[in-house]
């Protein structure tokens, strides 16, 4: 027996608990751990074996952090086989989270029981796999396709009553997982209860694979593992079960081995390792009780309902008592959204708009407060004049932050009496929604500061991300330079919409083009404006084409028009034949002969412009490590989380490819493409960037 298996025995029950803690995660330790228990049940016999686990949770799947290592026996489809072929009784009792390999674990027992509060699932798909020790063979089985096609490819997390209601689960019960298993295993012995092999039971009647095959694969945008998870669900149908297991064993294996897995994994280690840094260890965040906002326009709303959600009570100041209720009406709508999704109850929604929610328009309603976000307008001269006000009313020790998304948050703190207790909050819009919180750290911001930005972060459940101060910190600098390359592609010959459409097929959510839209093109347009009034170098090539279109009023979709022409009701833009025309006029002023660009080439030369900025921002320290870059780009700019982010998929790549690449672009460009001296050093040095994140972790 392992430590990782606890063994005891309760009369003719064997009990077998999981102690593997955090997770109990099924690694090796675990599968003999099981094996050797089921065996000396049987030797010293027990009629019946419970399984449970210790902690927080039953088995939350296989050990991810096994996956690219040799592989060693005892394997996961074995046990579950091993456990399902064994003339006891076997009962699974089910807490927490009972996900992927400990699902196939349960289902290869004979019966389930679960507290309320369990979920379980196959969320093999999340991480670039699919359900590799009879998932695929025994669900379908026992719920039919439909139920077992939306739990695998969907890999979302079952409440356990709809588990019961869908019949994974045999009984749901109030209790510990060791007393309501052993009772109900008890009282499966009394009733003389049969052995229920999932795998004895008739395969259900198949369907059209291909069809379902490929609208999966299309709804997954190019995720590859949903749809080969069908593959598997379509051998349970029309293979003997012995055979399913091989055939679901061989899918699995194949995907084990393709990048996106690699990338999905490298994204869910980074997402939980973004918000760790070495030197927040032992530093205890500031007390956090309460917010204030100062503005209420669109990003001051949903910060506000963002810390409304999270059980914040929040001090909105305007600079008006109408400015005040049109924030208020904003945050309003905000919560009416999560009201109607079910996510709060009336008298939760009545709540925060209610008590939770201060209005103010005098600054000492900010006097107490713990923090303060400022999210006014993007000027210099008006951000300080607000810091200033901070300053001199708010209490000692709250914590003075900006919302800003560009200035320098350095000169923001110098015009306080206290930069120390000064940091950047730099937010996405939808404040509410948008998962992504650059917490920008000024150089005099002390570090219980910054601890507090992080505590805050996790109360909001945002993926929060340590930045330094430079122009647009991480994403917004990198976004400028990629987005450069599209522009100069444009100019060169490639068209918005080739671009656009490149880039989609790569997987991002929404190409370049198709942002700018998004968010506004007199956004672009003011940048350019202000480039140009400070002096441009000569050598930066600059167009001109979209000011036209700008000047005419069209800032794209919240105008109708932009890159394309909008229409009310209908999703997504059609091309807007007048950005073309200007596009072409402006290669004949500059005389610039357009050429054929390939889907593959703008690929590589977005790709090549956002990992060279990448790798200057972690050159410079402005991000930490590698994947700190990879969490912003994944989770504020719709990078392909199947690519694990830009600096991941470069190591991919071969860093060694992509600098040749930099090198021989800047043959025609070396103003724009100038190589990172951290990618020539990592190529030198025959380093990875993933090498940097074990360094720097
Ligand atoms: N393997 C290894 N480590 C794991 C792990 C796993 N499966 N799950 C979690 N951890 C670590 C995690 O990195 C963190 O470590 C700590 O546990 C707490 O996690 C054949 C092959 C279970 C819902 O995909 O979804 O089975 O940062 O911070 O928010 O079919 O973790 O503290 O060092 O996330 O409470 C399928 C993945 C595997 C589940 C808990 N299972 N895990 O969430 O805590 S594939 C999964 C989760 C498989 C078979 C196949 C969540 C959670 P650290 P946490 P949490």
């Amino acid at each position: 027996m392992t430590d990782a298996i606890g063994y005891e025995r309760v009369g003719d029950i064997a009990v077998l608990k999981a102690q593997n803690p955090p997770v109990n995660a099924l690694g090796l330790d675990v599968r003999q751990g099981l094996v050797d228990g089921i065996e000396r049940a049987e030797s010293e016999g027990a009629k019946a074996v419970l399984i449970y686990g210790d902690g927080r949770t039953y088995f939350a799947g296989a050990d991810i952090r096994e996956f690219g290592k040799p592989p060693q026996g005892p394997f996961l489809p074995d046990v579950c086989t091993r456990i399902e072929s064994s003339p006891l009784l076997v009962i699974s009792a089910l807490h927490g989270t009972a996900l992927g390999g400990g699902l196939e674990i349960a289902l290869g027992s004979h019966y389930r029981i679960a507290v309320p509060s369990a979920r379980i699932g196959l969320p093999e798909v999340l991480i670039g796999v699919m359900p590799g020790a009879g998932g695929t063979q025994r669900l379908p089985r026992l719920i039919g396709i439909d139920a077992s096609v939306d739990v695998i490819t969907s890999g979302r997390q079952v409440g356990a009553k709809e588990a019961l209601s869908l019949g994974i689960l045999d009984r749901v019960e109030e209790g510990e997982p060791r007393e309501i298993g052993l009772a109900y295993a008890q009282e499966l012995l009394d009733q003389g209860a049969p052995r229920r092999a999932i795998s004895e039971m008739p395969a259900p009647e198949a369907v059209d694979f291909d069809a379902l095959y490929d609208s999966v694969l299309k709804k997954g945008r190019g995720l590859l593992a949903p749809a080969v998870a069908i593959r598997g669900i379509q051998a349970c149908c029309e293979l003997p079960f012995d055979e399913g297991m091989k055939r679901e064993r061989e899918l699995f294996m194949e995907l084990m081995s393709t990048d996106q897995r690699q990338g999905m994994i490298h994204a869910f280690f980074s997402e939980r390792a973004v918000s760790k840094l070495p030197e927040l260890k032992g530093v205890e965040p500031r007390a956090l009780n309460s917010l204030g906002v100062i503005g209420g326009g669109t990003m001051g709303a949903g910060i506000a309902t963002a810390a409304l959600l999270a059980g914040l009570p929040v001090v909105m100041l305007e600079m008006t008592p109408e400015a005040a209720e049109a924030a208020k009406g904003r945050i309003s709508g905000n919560l009416q959204g999560a009201l109607k999704r079910g996510k709060i109850s009336q008298e939760k929604f009545d709540h925060l708009t209610g008590e939770a929610l201060t209005l103010a328009t005098d600054y000492d309603a900010l006097s107490d407060v713990d923090l303060v976000i400022e999210a006014v307008f993007e000027e210099m001269g008006v951000k300080k004049e607000v810091f200033g006000k901070l300053d001199a009313v708010c209490k000692k020790g709250a914590i003075l932050a900006s919302n800003t998304s560009y200035l320098d948050v350095n000169e923001i703190a110098a015009s306080t009496s206290r930069p120390e207790d000064v940091i950047g909050l730099h937010f996405f819009s939808p404040a509410h929604v948008m998962k992504l919180l650059e917490i920008v750290v000024a150089d005099k911001t002390a570090l219980d500061v910054v601890a507090t930005g992080f505590e805050l972060g996790k109360r909001l459940k945002k993926i929060s991300v340590r930045a330094g101060v430079c122009d647009g910190f991480i994403g917004n600098r990198i976004l400028a330079t990629y987005r450069k390359a599209a522009d100069h592609m444009v100019l060169d010959g490639a068209s918005p919409y080739q671009i656009d459409k490149a880039l989609t097929d790569f997987g991002f959510a929404m190409g370049p083009f198709a942002v700018a839209d998004l968010a506004g093109l007199d956004i672009g347009w003011a940048v350019r404006k202000r480039k140009r009034a400070e002096g441009m170098d000569p050598r930066e090539r600059d167009s001109s084409y979209m000011d036209k279109i700008c000047e005419a009023g069209n800032f794209g979709q919240k105008t109708g028009k932009g890159y394309y022409v909008y229409e009310a009701g209908k999703r997504g833009g059609t091309p807007n034949p007048e950005v073309t025309e200007l596009i072409e006029a402006e290669r004949a002023e500059k005389g610039i002969t357009p050429k054929e660009f390939t889907d593959e080439e703008i690929v590589t030369r977005y790709m090549a412009a956002m990992v060279n900025e990448a790798a200057k921002v972690v050159g410079e320290g402005i991000a930490r490590r590698p994947l700190d870059v990879d969490m912003t780009l994944l989770f504020g700019y719709g990078f392909p989380r199947y690519r694990g982010g830009p600096l991941k998929w470069a190591d991919m790549q071969g860093l060694d490819t992509l600098l040749a690449n930099i090198k021989s672009y800047a043959e025609e460009d070396d103003y724009f493409w100038q190589p990172a001296p951290l990618l020539e050093q990592l190529v030198a040095e025959g380093r990875t960037f993933d090498d940097l994140n074990k360094e720097n972790s």
